[in-house]
This record gives structure tokens, sequence and C-alpha cells, in this order.
């Protein structure tokens, strides 16, 4: 599908857009048309007419060019038409799951991820690492876990699975830790798993500086096709240490896996900067999503009220906060100058105004829900739901947001290996989207 699309010229696409209709859209409205448009509106007449129209375009006097512009009109219209019963049915399609309960009864899940076979393990933020097992429903809980620091937003964050296809992969976490009495900071562990254990326990990294605040920890963690990770750290409260990169705190940072630095880092070479930086300018990290098809990595942050954004991550790149933001202080004076954008600083792929307070991020392109394939899925804290943003046009996104009858504050959210999508709630719950079952 789509033949017809491409020999369409840019104007034509422009005039489509009008309509609100996306891409994958056009090609249902094609092959809609191919099926009930007879044999006036056939491939053949539409070239013959798009063909015209070009040669028309340069002679703007020319009478045929008002006739075929009028036909062209005519078919936008016919498939303006179609399009909205094509888009309900997309709509009603897009709404077609069921959401399985598949673990309840736990503290807050922030972090999960699944191994080959199904298994999914998880951390609760008080402290323990678990694993379900959707053969039995049985859920374990691991021994050997460090001891993290439960105050505030800290707890025990993140978790990854490195090397699914190993015997005895290694499980990747990050937690906030108590380095000296009443100093915590972000910390990041390896560890594999064996029976009900947690063994071979690595630390592999500890923010720098520690801090007394207990919020803004980030943290997530993710790795490339290239053999390193990606981890989140937020603020922690010390906005103005988001600039500066003698620290690392409001950065995404690229660590090797063993936790060695990679030579090619942005600043390995510059003086006062921690090695490990990868982006800086970031306030409250709760998404990290690397797509391992485009090979970008997109982060996802809290804004204070308003302004939570999605960024698309570039090495050395500095991502603003607190200098320009979209949202405002929480007892609502601008944040600084008060500005959106300023030369050398990027700007977010999107961002919410108000805020929804996402937590964990994905790019679904799983073949379970093929009108899903593109869009960011990411929890939402405020406004409880379960945020889909996809892409209208090639510059505009718009926002679903689905699953808002729950009333949860869903916290993560993944792509299983079968394809389905599962999210975490502060209610201890692990659901999974699913197409319904046909009988
Ligand atoms: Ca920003």
């Amino acid at each position: 599908m789509g033949s017809l699309r491409k020999a369409w010229p840019n104007w034509v696409h422009v005039g489509f857009w009008t309509y609100g209709l996306d891409l994958a859209f056009l090609d249902k409205c094609e092959t809609q048309l191919y099926s009930t448009s007879g044999a006036a509106f056939n491939t053949n007449f539409t070239q013959r007419l798009l063909d015209r129209a070009n040669y028309s375009a340069g002679a703007y006097m020319n009478p045929w060019f008002e006739k075929i512009f009028a036909l062209v009109l005519l078919v936008s219209s016919s498939l303006g038409s179609c399009s909205q019963s094509l888009r309900e049915a997309f709509q009603k399609d897009s709404k077609s799951y069921t959401q399985d309960l598949l673990v309840s009864g736990q503290g807050i899940i922030w972090g999960m991820d699944d191994f080959l076979d199904g298994r999914i393990i998880f951390t609760e933020r008080e402290g323990n690492i678990k694993i379900y097992n959707p053969k039995d429903a049985s859920i374990q809980k691991l021994t050997g876990v460090p001891p993290v620091v439960h105050q505030g937003q800290g707890g025990l964050l993140d978790i990854q699975i490195k090397s699914k296809a190993s015997k005895s992969p290694w499980i990747y976490f990050t937690y906030a830790c108590e380095t000296s009495p009443g100093l915590y900071s972000t910390r990041l562990s390896r560890a594999k798993v064996q029976g009900e254990q947690l063994t071979s326990l690595e630390e592999l990294f500890t923010a720098q500086p520690s801090w007394p605040t207990t919020h803004h920890f980030g943290s997530r963690v993710r790795f490339d096709h290239q053999g390193h990770l990606f981890l989140s750290v937020g603020d922690r409260g010390q906005r103005d240490l988001a600039q500066t990169l003698d620290n690392h705190m409001g950065k995404v940072l690229r660590l090797n896996l063993d936790g060695s630095i990679p030579e090619d880092n942005p600043f390995i070479s510059q003086k006062n900067a921690r090695p490990e930086i990868w982006s800086y300018g970031h306030r409250n990290i709760q998404g990290l999503f690397y797509d391992k098809y485009t090979k970008i990595l997109w982060e996802q942050e809290h804004g204070p009220r308003g302004g939570d954004e999605i960024n698309q991550i570039k090495k050395g790149g500095n991502y603003g906060w607190p200098v320009i933001t979209y949202g405002r202080e929480y007892h609502g004076p601008k944040v600084g100058e008060g500005i959106t954008e300023m030369e050398g600083m990027e700007q977010p792929e999107y961002y919410y105004v108000p805020s929804i307070a996402p937590s964990g991020l994905i790019m679904y392109h799983g073949n379970q829900f093929r009108q899903w394939k593109g869009s960011f899925f990411s929890g939402a804290l405020a406004h409880r739901h379960l945020n889909r943003l996809y892409q209208i046009t090639a510059i505009e996104r718009k926002e679903d947001r689905m699953l808002q009858h729950l009333g949860k504050r869903i916290r993560n959210v993944m792509e299983s290996k079968d394809e389905h999508i599962y999210f975490s709630t502060d209610n201890g719950e692990i659901y999974a989207l699913r197409p319904p079952k046909t009988s």
C-alpha cells in the first residue's frame, strides 16, 4: 500500500493533512478508495489527473487547471468523508484491547523487565526485587538486594536485564543509597540471579556529589546496541548544577557495561567535566528509551508546574534546565527569566502543559497492535492514565489518554518479548494490554 500516496506531490499531502490524517491512515484511505470508488477513481485516472495538474500548475491561467483543481478537491472531499468513517473505525480499533491484571498487592513497582521465558523481574521502591512467573502466577522475592534509602522519592528504582539470551544474564538496577550519614546519591549496580538469590553483586557507579535532599534521584538505565549503557540522574533539587559539567546531577550518563567510561564520550577530555556525561540540563528524568531500530535515545523528564518533556538525546546536548523551560514554579511565577528557547540549548520533541508527571517511556514497535506502531507510551502519575503520543503530521503530535477509568498512577511501561504492552501502577500492580481474544 501507499503507492498512490507516494505519487502525490507535496502540495496534495498538505491538502490532506488539513483533514488531520496520518500517513498510515492515508494508506487505509487508499485501500478504501480502490475498493469502493469504482472505475471513476481508479489509480490510472487519478494518476492522469495528477499528471495533468502538474502540467497545468506551470500555466496558472490554463482553463484546464481550474477543472483539474476542482476534480482534485472532489477526490479530496470523497476521501475526506470516507476518512471520517475510516477514522472512527481506526480509533475504535485502537481501543480494542483488554487489560489483564497479572500482579497485585505489591509495593510501588518502579522498574520491570521480562526474561525470554516470560518471567518478569520487578522492583518495589521500598527495596525489594521480585520475580513474577506467569506459569503459576507465583511471585518470588530475591535475597541479597543491597540496602536502599527509601525516603522521599528515593528507593529501589529501575531494573533491566542485559543479554536476555544468556543463561545467566546480568541484572542492572538503580537505587538511592546513603554514601555517608545524611548524604544520598543515585547508584547503579549489577548482579546475577541464582535461584532465589542475587549473587555476584557489583557496584558500578555512584553519582557525585552526594546531597542531603531525597528527591529527583532519577533514574532509568537502558542499553544501546554497541555495549554501552545510559543512566539518568535527576538534578536532586539543585537546579543550577544541571548546567555545570563538574557533577552528575541533571545528566544522562554513558558507561560501558562494566561501569568503565567509553573513550568517545563527549566531555572526556574537557577540564573540570565529568567524563561519564552524555547530555545535561535535565531536571527530573523518569523515562529513558533506546530505540534499537532507529538507534535514537529518547528521554522524558518532569518539568516543575507544566513543562514535562520528551527529548531526543544528542551526544553532548544541553537540554536547557533551568535556563529554558515551558513550566513555571510550583507557586506560580516564571522560572528564572521565563524563557523557552536559547541558542545552544535543545528544544523538546514534545512538552506537556499542564504536567502529566510521566513515568516510564517506550516507543511501541510490536505487531500485536499495528495501529500503535511508532507511538510513544508512558505512564502518567498526574491525570492518572496511560499516555499515547503519536504523530499526525510530519511536525505535529497528538495525545491519547488511555485507561483513565482505572484511576491509577501508572509508574512504568514496557513492551514485552511477545509484543504486548505491560504497565505497572503505584498500587502494586502489573497489567498486560493485549488484543481481545477472538472466538
Ligand atoms: Ca528542556
